[in-house]
């Protein structure tokens, strides 16, 4: 009898080291990929690619979902257990501003329709299956209590975040209506080497590498500050590692809840800016005040850290810190990354 997976958002961070986890437990895994017009997408999956089974769909295209799942269910017979983990979407809070409707289509009505597919499955098909959500501390947004967990109301700040509460509501709703094993893991900001290079760790420790490359600033005068947007703003960052154990534990329960993951720590992005720096030997002094504010080498003065008001978001999320109880002591989640010294010295030596 197989254990098989479907993955959405298979090519990203969390999709591409869940892969990896579940391969290790002898899952058969199939993923969905989205068709490129000029690159295959794949280097987080390029080690495993041939143990996957990708195939092309997109969850705003209700067809394709239905027919990836109708072969799976065709092709595997005999399988016990099928797990779907919903982690496709357009995840960039900054870019759900300016493709809105884009983002609501995938990261709400995207689930909507995976969820119906599976609702529209035989009984005992559907029994077999246990269904996980991507949820987001981004639905805190200005938060209405601290620290958050999962009884917290939502208050979100932007396209991405009204669409994620919307798909966790859904969930709930499917979960009590239809009887699905559906989950939500509301996951606060997790990072590592695979991040995207457009979100705040991985542009930093991104820029940090450069730097140390350069060897040093004394005899380089040309070098081009990084530009950031709001630095005061507070996150709960942990190791994606950790997280994607804990997705898959919230499947493998008697029953189907909603979980908060999260360190139970919080720093600002200035300060993940210091450290990563200190990482290197390189201790930054702030000097002026809002967009002329600036971060320079104490020994030498050269400017590298500047504010780009480009990078400012219409509503932003000032505080995150997430209390992880329930996922601690119902789920045993215990992550190994557990400061954010192990996380930022993982992402510098990539
Ligand atoms: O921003 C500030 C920015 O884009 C973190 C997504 O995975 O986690 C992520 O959402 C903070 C914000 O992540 C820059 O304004 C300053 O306050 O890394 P981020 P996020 O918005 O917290 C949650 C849990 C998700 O679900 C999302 O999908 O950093 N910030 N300067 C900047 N952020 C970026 N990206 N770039 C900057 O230059």
């Amino acid at each position: 009898m197989s254990k098989i997976a479907l993955i959405t958002g298979i090519t990203g961070q969390d999709g591409s080291y869940l892969a990896e986890f579940l391969l290790k437990k002898n899952y058969k895994i199939y993923g969905i990929v989205r068709r490129n017009s000029t690159v295959f997408n794949y280097k987080n999956i390029d080690h495993i690619k041939n143990e996957l089974n990708l195939r092309y769909g997109d969850l705003t295209e209700s067809s394709s979902l239905f027919s990836v799942i109708s072969e799976i269910i065709n092709d595997n017979k005999e399988f016990s257990v099928f797990e779907i983990y919903n982690l496709g979407a357009q995840s960039h809070v900054k870019i759900s501003f300016e493709i809105p409707e884009y983002t609501t289509n995938v990261d709400a009505t995207g689930t909507l329709k995976l969820l119906d597919c599976i609702k529209n499955l035989s009984e005992n098909i559907r029994n077999k299956i246990r269904f996980y959500q991507a949820s987001t501390s981004e639905m805190y947004g200005a938060v209405l209590e601290v620290p958050q967990k999962e009884t917290t109301p939502f208050n979100p700040q932007s396209p991405y975040a009204c669409a994620k509460v919307y798909s966790h509501f859904l969930v709930k709703n499917y979960r009590e209506g239809y009887n699905l094993f559906a989950c939500s893991g509301i996951l606060f900001n997790h990072e590592s080497q695979r991040r995207g290079d457009n979100f705040v760790t991985k542009k930093v420790i991104n820029y940090v590498k450069s730097i140390k490359n350069k060897g040093s600033l004394e005899i380089d005068n040309n070098i081009k500050p990084l530009k950031m947007g709001n630095i005061n703003s507070k996150r709960d960052w942990g190791h994606a590692k950790d997280y994607i154990n804990g997705m898959w534990l919230m499947l493998q329960q008697d029953n189907p809840d909603d979980y908060v993951l999260a360190m139970g720590q919080t720093t600002t992005v200035r300060d993940f800016i210091n450290i990563s720096f200190l990482k290197i030997g390189i201790k930054l002094k702030w000097q002026g005040e809002s967009v002329d504010e600036k971060g320079y080498d104490e020994k030498t003065n050269t400017v590298l850290v500047e504010i780009n008001k480009k990078y400012f978001r219409p509503c932003e999320v000032e505080l995150l810190i997430g209390d992880s109880s329930k996922a601690r002591n119902k789920l045993g989640w215990k992550p190994e990354y557990d400061t954010l010294d192990k996380l930022i010295d993982d992402m510098l030596d990539y």
